[in-house]
């Protein structure tokens, strides 16, 4: 896993997490099989990607005015789920001086082609916990965190069967986006796997 340094930041990736024929298998049958749904914005009109929420019980938050509401798991994402809690590093808890947690709920997002995107926005609801590992599979879309002041401190395009993770203070620092790319004709999926708690 490499450390990528960026001072308020902190993020761990693994270009080469699931193999390309792992990654490709698992892209086809999250297409077909999660159920996705295109919401509606804040503003009614619907976001530009599609998204399908799975979770434990209890992991419903609000975001933008929408509510997601967890559907049960299924066991391919439940799979992954401890693929990917085993290959978080431990030293990203412990830097919050927290001990090392389990994530419990996971945001499925399709991009169908280079139309659509997510806008920058930080993952920083207060039922949120601070570890958020991405899984990329698809279409290599570009991935860019601003800093407050807008300027442009990372930005790479997600390798297919990819592992980002954001920690510390990232969410707090900086937020993320996935910008339109017309010319991508590819589908794209991210997983971004979380920890909700309700205090
Ligand atoms: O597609 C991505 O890489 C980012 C997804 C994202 O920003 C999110 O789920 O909050």
């Amino acid at each position: 896993m490499e450390t990528i340094l960026i001072p308020g930041a902190e993020i761990y990736y693994e270009k080469n997490f699931l193999s390309p024929e792992e990654a490709t298998t698992l892209l086809d049958l999250l297409r077909t099989k999660c159920a996705w749904e295109r919401r509606k914005s804040s503003f009614k009109y619907p976001v530009p990607r599609d998204e399908a929420y799975y979770g434990d019980p209890g992991t419903n938050y609000r975001y933008s005015r929408r509510e997601y509401k967890p559907l049960p798991w299924i066991p391919e994402l439940l799979s992954l789920r401890t693929l990917v809690e085993e290959a978080t590093p431990a030293v990203a808890y412990a830097n919050l001086s927290l001990p090392k947690r389990g994530y419990n709920a996971v945001l499925c997002n399709l991009y169908r082609n280079g139309n659509d995107s997510v806008g920058l926005h930080a993952d920083a609801e207060p039922e949120m916990g601070p570890v958020i590992a991405s899984i990329s599979l698809g279409a290599e879309r570009l991935f860019r965190l601003r800093g407050q002041n807008g300027s442009v401190a990372f930005a790479e395009r997600l390798s297919h069967g990819s592992l980002f993770i954001m920690a510390g203070k990232t969410q707090k620092n900086f937020k993320h986006e996935v910008p339109k790319e017309p010319d991508v004709d590819q589908p794209r999926i991210n997983l971004t796997f979380r920890r909700i708690e309700h205090r």
